[in-house]
């Protein structure tokens, strides 16, 4: 029988750990010689979903296209992991339904902890008025009602959140 495939889709803030927690997991399954691909946000957005902005409009289809994307995949039996803020409910709930094996991960940070990592120094650039419709300063974000998992980044390590997850999937029959 052909291995089961899913996608693990990240979900929270800027900064949350989203892009450092599914680098991680997919590490781990990658060596445990798991057919791995990461969709990350950030990445896409210079290719597949390149041109589009932030607003809801352009989020909402930044959110399908790597839906789409992830699902033909999990239809192959890889396991997806898929990191982007999606901070609106409903268009993660429609992707969730479309692809069916799918796990919600909330990457849980709180903004002051987002904001005070500020990686990439988009936070106070977003603080300045630089950039608009900054997640979590000026635009929102919905948390999840029902993540299947929920990771803390500012409480656990690194490792400790990969662990989580990996339970998870190891739990529900994924591994
Ligand atoms: C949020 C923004 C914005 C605005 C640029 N709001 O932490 P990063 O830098 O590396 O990742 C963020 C990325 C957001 O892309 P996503 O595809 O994950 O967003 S969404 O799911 O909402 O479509 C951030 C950077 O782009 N960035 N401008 N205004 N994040």
């Amino acid at each position: 029988m052909s291995r089961r495939g899913v996608t693990v889709w990240f979900t929270g803030l800027s900064g949350a750990g989203k892009t450092t927690l599914s680098r991680g997991v997919a590490q781990q399954l990658r060596a445990w010689g798991l057919p791995v691909e990461v969709l990350d946000g950030d990445v896409v957005r210079q290719h597949l979903t390149k041109g589009l902005g932030f607003s809801k409009g352009d989020r909402d289809e930044n959110i399908r296209r790597i839906g789409f994307v992830a699902g033909l995949l999990t239809r192959q039996g890889v396991i997806v992991l898929v990191s982007a803020i999606s901070p609106y409910r409903a268009v993660r709930q429609e992707v969730r339904q479309q692809i069916g094996d799918f796990i919600e991960v909330f990457v849980d940070a709180p903004l002051a902890v987002c904001e005070s990592r500020d990686v990439k120094g988009l936070y106070q650039k977003a603080r300045a008025g630089l950039i608009q419709n900054f997640t979590g300063i000026d635009d929102p974000y919905e948390p999840p009602d029902h993540p299947e998992v929920i990771c803390k980044t500012a409480e656990h390590s690194i490792s400790e959140n990969v662990h989580q997850v990996m339970q998870y999937l190891q739990d529900k029959g994924y591994l």
